[in-house]
């Protein structure tokens, strides 16, 4: 494997999650593999897990992580190809790209979408144009469609917690004040189809996400039924994909309760919002998995740049 930039690039979910585990049972183990390596890490946008479960990957390896925020702390990039470069963009994607590669042996980014432009947050051409650019491996972060590591987590989360041989899984929509991105419930999804779980999304009607993503799992637009003898309950929100970027309603009826969870454990990726996406309740009990997602995203990182490092 050359660059992590999505599910697909995981060719075995089952050996991944395994080895992901010994990762975690001795995480020094391959302290030497890194050693005098450099990974950057470039954030366009906000972030508290990546940021720093990515960077103890790294030092678990014997890499060394540099850090920097794009917006604000750098020039401007221009990804445009053929522009001429007199707005407020100071560098082009060429440069750029070419430049971060002599510091860096592999390079993670972190870009979200613009939520108003379907064709051009498709087209992924931030995380695409650095790996055209960079002669080095590239990880996403999180793109515009995409969030890989946290995908990768999930599925680890789920195979350590699960008691049954093919759990239910489902995938609820829930309540949010901002339009949020699709990258975690698609990457969520393309994960739970690697998986051998019963898988199901339940989502309000206007918000079903793609569906060359979603393809044949079964989307309940009614939350109760979906979640009928769910042994897991992922909670997102996202904004419409349809009506693309949009808040349709802020149905709080959605919002995650205990008495709607049952038996099922609890899973979001975080942030969450209290009390608007999953109340108290559940994430004060013992249902509640986030903590330990967060913990995995350490070893779902450390298993990508493993692999990335001896391969290259
Ligand atoms: C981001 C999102 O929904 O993509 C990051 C989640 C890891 N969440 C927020 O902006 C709240
Ligand atoms: N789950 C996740 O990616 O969190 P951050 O946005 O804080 O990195």
């Amino acid at each position: 494997m050359k660059n992590y930039t999505s599910i697909n690039d995981i060719d075995n979910i089952n050996s991944w999650i395994e080895e992901a585990k010994e990762i975690k049972a001795e995480p020094l183990k391959n302290i030497e593999l890194g050693k005098n390596k450099t990974l950057g890490l470039l954030f366009f946008n906000s972030s508290l897990r990546t940021r720093l479960s990515t960077q103890k990957a790294a030092l678990n390896l014997g890499m060394n992580p540099i850090v920097m925020n794009v917006s604000g702390d750098t020039w401007g990039i221009e990804f445009g190809d053929g522009t001429v470069m007199d707005g407020n963009t100071a560098e082009h994607i060429k440069e750029a790209a070419a430049v971060i590669s002599q510091y860096c042996d592999i390079i993670a980014v972190r870009a979200f979408p613009s939520l108003t432009d379907k064709q051009k947050d498709e087209s992924e051409h931030v995380l695409k144009s650095f790996v055209q650019f960079a002669s080095v491996p590239i990880v996403s972060m999180e793109s515009a469609t995409g969030h890989p590591l946290q995908g990768l987590t999930d599925a680890i989360t789920i195979a350590e917690n699960s008691t049954k041989k093919r759990p239910k899984v489902v995938l609820s929509w829930a309540p949010h004040v901002k339009a949020l991105p699709h990258a975690v419930g698609n990457s969520f999804v393309q994960a739970m189809q690697k998986m051998d779980v019963e898988f199901v999304i339940a989502n309000p009607e206007g918000y079903d996400l793609n569906p060359e993503i979603t393809k044949d799992t079964p989307i309940y637009h009614n939350q109760s039924a979906a979640f009928k003898d769910a042994d897991f309950v992922y909670a997102k929100n996202w904004s419409s994909y349809n009506n693309y970027g949009q808040i349709l309603n802020v149905d709080a009826d959605w919002m995650i309760t205990k008495d709607k969870l049952a038996n099922a454990k609890f899973m979001h990726c975080l942030p969450v919002r209290r009390n608007l996406v999953v109340e108290d309740a559940v994430l004060d009990s013992d249902a509640s998995l986030v903590i330990e997602q967060a913990n995995n995203r350490t070893f779902a990182a450390q298993l990508v740049l493993k692999k990335i490092l001896e391969n290259n």
